[in-house]
């Protein structure tokens, strides 16, 4: 949507702008005790990933310490947050999980 302002020939958008959210990096940390197909199921059910793309990250977060679930907005991200958290203490698995503005 356009309205004539300022200048001759400029034209000012009127349209409202509304402020992106910060977005969040959720994140899975390596232990040495919890079973690399709970990480993928994990990965799978709580992040929408492929068997292929979960496997991947899991191996990643294997080997490099950390890795990438997803980006979330704030609310987003926290809620995945608790889900891992509580699945891996369900099932007494020491699996970490946290975020970080991305
Ligand atoms: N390091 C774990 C194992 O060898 C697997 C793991 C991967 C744990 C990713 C946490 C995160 N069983």
């Amino acid at each position: 949507t356009e309205s004539p302002g300022g200048a001759a020939g400029v034209i000012t958008e009127v349209k409202p702008k509304v402020a992106k959210p910060s977005m969040y990096r959720v994140l899975l940390l390596n232990d040495d005790f919890t079973p690399m197909e709970f990480v993928v199921y994990v990965l799978e059910r709580l992040f929408n990933k492929s068997r292929e793309e979960a496997t991947r990250v899991m191996l990643h977060v294997h080997q490099n310490g950390v890795g990438l679930c997803g980006v979330y907005t704030y609310e987003v991200a926290e809620t995945k947050v608790a889900q891992v958290m509580e699945l891996a203490r369900r099932h007494q698995h020491p699996l970490q999980c946290t975020m970080e503005k991305d």
